[in-house]
């Protein structure tokens, strides 16, 4: 999954579509990794994405960060989840509209599924707003034993864009 030499322990999917979109991922960056045990290694641009799975839904804001940490797989969840609920992400409908998702990605060169967890997560590869903000991150990464340009050549990337930095 991960590159051999990967200075990174695991890698989070961030997305937003409700309020103050790229606010919202840059609170969530700084809350994840406030108590300094879960370290920034690398952070994606931030892309505006159009809504997938459930169409009739606001634009996203989506980026991935690189994060290194000792924190167990469930863990670094509970600390993920503990941030969405940090910043009042309400629970509606499946793929629905949100202020902020936070998603373990990768950990490590580990697989897991459990009911609260599977790592590699299990849609990236069909996912270009997951897809391009990791190869800012993660050029080399292998998912599914094929890497990130060969699963984005198979997806239609039209309106996944970078936005500006603002500063
Ligand atoms: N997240 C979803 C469903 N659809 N679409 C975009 N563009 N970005 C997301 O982060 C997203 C989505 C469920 O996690
Ligand atoms: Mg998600
Ligand atoms: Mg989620």
């Amino acid at each position: 999954m991960t590159e051999p030499s990967a200075d990174f322990d695991a890698l989070i999917g961030l997305g937003s579509n409700m309020g103050d979109k790229a606010a919202n991922i840059r609170q969530a960056i700084e809350l994840l990794t406030d108590a300094g045990d879960i370290r920034l290694v690398r952070a994606s641009r931030f892309y505006r994405t159009p809504p997938w799975g459930v169409l009739d839904q606001d634009w996203f804001v989506n980026a991935c960060i690189a994060v290194a940490t000792e924190l167990a797989p469930h863990d670094l969840l509970a600390r993920c989840l503990g941030v969405e609920n940090e910043m009042r992400r309400v629970r509606h409908e499946r793929w629905g509209p949100r202020v902020i998702d936070v998603d373990v990605l990768t950990y490590r060169d580990i697989s897991l599924d459990t009911l609260e967890l599977t790592v590699p997560h299990p849609r990236i590869a069909e996912r270009a707003f997951v897809l391009l903000p990791l190869k800012d991150i993660a050029p080399d990464l292998v998912v599914s034993g094929h890497s990130l340009d060969h699963w984005l050549g198979k997806l239609d990337t039209a309106g996944v864009e970078p936005i500006a930095p603002v500063v």
